[in-house]
């Protein structure tokens, strides 16, 4: 049986990386091999490229942007990193494992294309060469405010003085509404793979209704060894 590609996504500050965090532990208690990955930098690479992109070296304060980067050179160096991910996530479904993974495609409409307004044909074209045609099983869109969301990660980085966050939590408020807009139309158009979930309520609640969802997926798909 090859393996299965849920994926999270949402504005900052969502919930992404706890709901993983949670999922992965639950889906190991039930036996089902998992994998947790992200975008960017899932692999050696990306994880180059992500320094590149988000200007913020893990766990230091945040600096203003030290070079300039391009929008369409913004692109490109996601495409590059979902690119190497990809491979190096084939053997991994080809094994039958779970991979849950923090960020994906819907991630590049949303801010490159709803965010900074680059062109959706070229984006989706980049998609389709970056991803080789590799799409996601299943996405969860934790649904919050953008404002929400950036005020959960001030407020974690920093409570007494709030960072001013990596170069894109650094746009400003208009741009992470256009992201936020950008989800909406996207879960609107692609019902058959994308789930709304609403990321507002308290961590506990967000992960049962994300479990009581990929239940019924994996029993769909094959996982009959789970236990419920
Ligand atoms: N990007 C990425 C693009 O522009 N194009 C692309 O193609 C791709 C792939 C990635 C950046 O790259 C951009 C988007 C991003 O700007 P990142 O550091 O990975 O950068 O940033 P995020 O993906 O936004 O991930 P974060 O870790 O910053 O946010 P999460 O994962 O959504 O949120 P999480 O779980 O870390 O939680 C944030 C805080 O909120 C609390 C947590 O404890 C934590 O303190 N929290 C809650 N508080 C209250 N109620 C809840 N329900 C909560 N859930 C979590």
């Amino acid at each position: 049986m090859n393996g299965k590609l849920i994926v999270f996504e949402g504005v900052e500050g969502c919930g992404k990386t706890t709901q993983i965090q949670l999922c992965g532990e639950w889906l190991q208690s039930l036996g089902i091999p998992v994998v947790i990955t992200r975008e960017p930098g899932g692999t050696e690479l990306g994880l180059h490229l992500r320094r590149l992109l988000l200007q913020k070296a893990e766990g230091e304060s945040s600096e203003p942007s030290a070079f300039p980067i391009a929008d369409r050179a913004e692109l490109l160096l996601y495409a590059a990193d979902r690119s190497q991910h990809v491979e190096e996530l084939k053997p991994i479904l080809a094994a039958g494992k779970i991979i849950l993974c923090d960020r994906y495609t819907d991630s590049t409409v949303t801010y490159q294309g709803y965010g900074r307004g680059l062109d959706m044909n070229l984006i989706n074209k980049l998609n389709t060469i970056a991803t080789n045609g590799l799409k996601s099983d299943l996405t969860f869109w934790l649904d919050v405010d953008a404002e929400v969301g950036l005020a959960r990660k001030h407020k974690a980085s920093a409570p007494a003085a709030p960072a001013k966050g990596d170069r894109i939590e650094q746009e400003n408020i208009a741009f992470h509404r256009r992201v936020q807009k950008g989800y909406t139309e996207l879960a609107a158009s692609h019902p058959e793979r994308i789930v709304r979930v609403d990321a507002s309520v308290s961590v506990d609640a967000i992960q049962r209704v994300i479990q009581k969802i990929l239940l019924l997926k994996l029993d769909g798909w094959g996982y009959k060894q789970i236990k419920s």
